[in-house]
């Protein structure tokens, strides 16, 4: 039994709307998370907890405008998310609500005791406060002097306040991030929160007078007052542990990791660790930081754009289907565009076709050959070998929130056991040959390993294809060690297959009516939820990529696979290098800067992909016939792209 543990949270959502894609996601993701270590350490060492945020102004008008009391409005529509939750098969440890006495107790606890430590002082506070909104606003967030939502100027006002001292904490913060590089990830938002500490960090207002705020948590020390948003809502991290005495919060609190998107990064990078610090409790492990799903180019929850319900698309295409667009299709720490289309694309593509041919296929021979029943063959370990490697390649992918990463990894070894497959087609063997046995008994096995590592993923169908595997008990906790033992543990086992039935039927894309139109939207998807920004929020930025083109436009660029014969310096050239290079039938010449990264005796026998009908161009006098493809990160990382497996040269790239 391992030592380690894990503990995952997601922010707790404000009950100001219902659930949306966008919080799918975050909790999807620290639903799988949680499912894969506990698949790794075991499932008393890991922790899973999600929750709502119930208190504040929002919450107060939102339940006005339906005629409720705030907690009679918190209770209906936390209650939805929990609903909403469990309808999609997202199981957490605990569900946390900012309303429940233990919270509160907690974060009064909390206060005080920044309070006795001289942190927390009382002063006067001078603001742009619209009344309509009840809030206060930056400079920064208003627009052209008004409050973005009313198109009113704001008053001015002078407030007397508590301050939390979080100035006094900037260079132990600065020197912590420096210090441990990965306590914010992906390095984007940590070189987002480094650069926004250049500047001197101002004191954070923590209460609203009662007088005009009276749904939140008194302060302790002075019951005027409430205590305002963030050092209520992010206080539930601790208080859901049992702070201060609980033992999960000793078992689990050196283990914290938060999981949010880019909206809530100065909460999460700043002040909550500076909170933790005046508190004398040491600042979380880490903070992974994940994108915005967008939707019509819009980030979908404060928009004014449109919203997408997750319940709709987990009941029209399945829970494990919708489950698995999300993981695949968004790069961890970027934005993704949401289109019903990619999800029907994907779900047809890789999980009708590829895994739920590929499993119905192999139990369909296992059932007629040999009645279901196949034992230990020996013969072909390369692919199981393979499958073992898989689950290292994974456990490094989820360690860095790559989960689209790790699912491409499962799917290269899905695609090698069909190009196995296809091989040696052992439908048109004869039952009786040991080597048909050993090919399928080999593709049984790898499958077991694949329907393993889906668990996290997709739990639903991993069950079902484990069962059909014969996997006697596959609900019981399953660890990787034992899930996925070494080929030769398996020497002894009989497995015994069931019938194949189908993981994923395919939708006809004729047939398939969208949920989500563009324009207008169905009314089932539009709400909106077009909330300005909260203090500390950001309202995010606009796409990262160049315009959008048409196929037909990307279809234009004729790019070919080329073999690299011959490479040279071109003398005078710092960056240049002049290939000769073979398409097919055709050699040319090609000009590349690109030999600081990649010199010129490191090119020949190199298959590079080759932007083939470009107007030819001249370089330090030699004429390039085309341009090689590589990819640069942002730290200026340059490598070259090259087909996955051996092609022909002059092959097209589509
Ligand atoms: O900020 N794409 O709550 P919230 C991806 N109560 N994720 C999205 C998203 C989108 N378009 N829109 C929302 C709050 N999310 C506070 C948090 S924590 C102590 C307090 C997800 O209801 C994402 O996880 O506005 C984001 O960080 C969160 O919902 C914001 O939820």
């Amino acid at each position: 039994m391992s030592n380690e543990t894990f503990y995952l949270t997601t922010p707790i959502y404000y009950v100001n709307a219902t659930p949306h894609l966008g919080h799918a996601y975050t909790t999807i993701l620290a639903d799988t998370m949680a499912r894969f270590q506990k698949l790794r350490l075991g499932p008393e060492q890991v922790y899973f907890l999600t929750g709502t945020d119930e208190h504040g102004d929002k919450i107060v008008q939102a339940a006005a405008q339906g005629g409720e009391s705030p907690q009679a409005y918190a209770d209906r529509i936390s209650g939805i998310f929990q609903e909403t939750w469990k309808r999609l098969g997202l199981a957490p440890n605990q569900f946390i609500r900012t309303t429940s006495e233990p919270h509160k107790r907690a974060v009064q606890r909390f206060l005080q005791q920044i309070y006795d430590a001289g942190d927390i002082y009382f002063g006067e506070y001078g603001g742009h406060y619209c009344f309509g909104c009840e809030r206060f606003y930056t400079e920064k967030e208003l627009q052209d002097g008004q409050c973005p939502d009313h198109q009113t100027v704001p008053a001015f006002i002078k407030e007397q306040n508590y301050f939390f001292r979080m100035g006094k904490y900037q260079e132990w913060l600065i020197d912590h991030i420096h210090r441990h590089p990965d306590f914010i990830r992906p390095e984007r938002f940590r070189n987002e929160v480094l650069s926004f500490l250049k500047e001197p960090l101002e004191d954070l207002c923590i209460s609203r007078p009662s007088a005009r705020l009276t749904w939140g948590i008194p302060l302790p020390f002075d019951d005027r007052y409430v205590t305002y948003v963030w050092f209520d809502a992010l206080i539930n991290y601790i208080s859901a542990l049992g702070w201060p005495d609980g033992d999960a919060f000793r078992l689990f609190w050196p283990a914290a990791q938060h999981l949010i998107a880019k909206d809530i990064l100065k909460p999460h990078a700043i002040y909550w660790p500076t909170m933790l610090k005046a508190a004398g409790l040491p600042p979380y492990r880490h903070l992974n930081v994940h994108g915005y799903w967008k939707v019509e180019e819009a980030k979908m929850s404060k928009s004014r754009g449109s919203v997408v319900r997750p319940l709709d698309l987990a009941d029209k295409y399945g829970v494990d289907a919708f489950r698995y667009f999300v993981l695949r299709e968004m790069t961890f720490g970027l934005d993704a565009g949401f289109s019903e289309d990619a999800l029907v694309a994907r779900l047809n593509a890789d999980l009708a076709n590829d895994l739920g041919n590929l499993y119905s296929r192999v139990l369909k021979l296992i059932q007629r050959y040999y009645d279901g029943r196949i034992t230990y063959t020996p013969g072909d370990e390369g692919l199981a070998d393979a499958a073992h490697a898989a689950v290292a390649d994974v456990t490094a992918a989820m360690e860095r929130f790559a989960f689209s990463e790790a699912l491409s990894t499962i799917w290269n070894l899905v695609s090698s056991t069909n190009k196995y497959l296809v091989t040696n087609e052992p439908w048109k063997r004869d039952p009786g040959d040991p080597r048909t046995k050993a090919v399928l008994f080999t593709a049984a096995e790898t499958l077991r390993m694949i329907a393993t590592l889906l668990l996290p993923f997709l739990p639903q169908t991993a069950d079902r294809m484990l069962r059909g595997l014969g996997v006697t008990e596959p609900t019981t906790p399953l660890r990787f060690e034992t899930a996925c033992p070494s080929p030769s543990r398996i020497e002894a086992q009989e497995w015994r297959v069931q019938e194949a039935q189908s993981l994923f039927p395919r939708i006809q894309t004729t047939a398939a009516k969208p949920l989500l139109r563009k324009p207008p939207l169905t009314p089932a998807l539009s709400p909106t939820i077009s909330s300005p920004p909260r203090e500390g929020e950001d309202a995010g930025e606009g796409g990262e990529y160049a315009e959008q083109i048409t196929i037909e436009e990307f279809r234009r660029v004729d790019l070919r696979v080329a073999e690299v014969i011959e490479a040279a310096a071109i003398p005078g050239s710092k960056k240049l290098v002049k290939l000769r290079v073979r398409l097919k039938d055709e050699e040319r010449t090609v000009v590349a800067g690109l030999k600081v990264h990649y010199p010129p005796e490191s090119w020949p026998g190199k298959r590079i992909i080759l932007a083939a009908n470009l107007k030819p161009a001249s370089l330090m006098g030699i004429t390039s016939q085309g341009m090689v493809l590589a990819a640069e990160d942002e730290a200026g990382r340059i490598v070259l792209l090259t087909p996955e497996a051996p092609i022909d040269s002059g092959s097209k790239v589509r």
